[in-house]
């Protein structure tokens, strides 16, 4: 079943210059790319992407540190896509995300890990609808397709 997820590469990896990496990985597994912008985030929209996590311990450190810089947003597409990319991410805590996956590969820290992807088809469809509209999702055909999918 062809499925979008949304990824984003947060403020810690931006500044370290890990874009092009984390979008290398999807690229080089055979995802397509759907949708991709930069910005900084307004608090209100992270308070709202992260609302499962009001009331947290944690939760304002979160949303100062999302908010802290540019951070590049994305859609993927493909088989399988939502699951396939939480495993390329690894565990939330980089301590427990295993070696080459990209928390396991470049986090230290749970507060800095590097990269958010939605973890269910329902935090899929929210998180796409939060950060794209209708307009900004691109539709295209790629021939590459026949080589990845049989
Ligand atoms: P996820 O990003 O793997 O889906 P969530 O549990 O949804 O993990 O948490 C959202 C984000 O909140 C994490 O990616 C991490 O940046 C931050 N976070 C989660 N738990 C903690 C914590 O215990 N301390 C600090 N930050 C945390
Ligand atoms: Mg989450």
């Amino acid at each position: 079943m062809l499925e979008r997820t949304f990824v984003m590469v947060k403020p810690d990896a931006v500044q370290r210059g890990l874009v092009g990496e984390i979008i290398a990985r999807f690229e080089k597994r055979g995802y397509k790319l759907a949708a991709l912008k930069m910005f900084v985030m307004p608090r209100e929209m992270a308070e709202t992407h992260y609302g499962e996590h009001k009331g947290k311990p944690f939760f304002e450190g979160l949303v100062d540190f999302i908010t802290s810089g540019p951070v590049v947003a994305m859609v993927w597409e493909g088989k399988n896509v939502i699951a396939a990319a939480r495993e390329m991410m690894g565990a939330t805590d980089p301590q427990k995300a295993l070696p080459g996956t990209i928390r396991g590969t470049f986090g230290i820290d749970v507060g800095r890990n590097v990269v958010h992807g939605s973890d269910s088809p329902a935090s899929a469809a929210r998180e796409i609808a939060l950060f794209f509209n209708e307009a900004e999702l691109v539709d295209y055909d790629r021939l590459l397709d026949h080589w990845l999918y049989e």
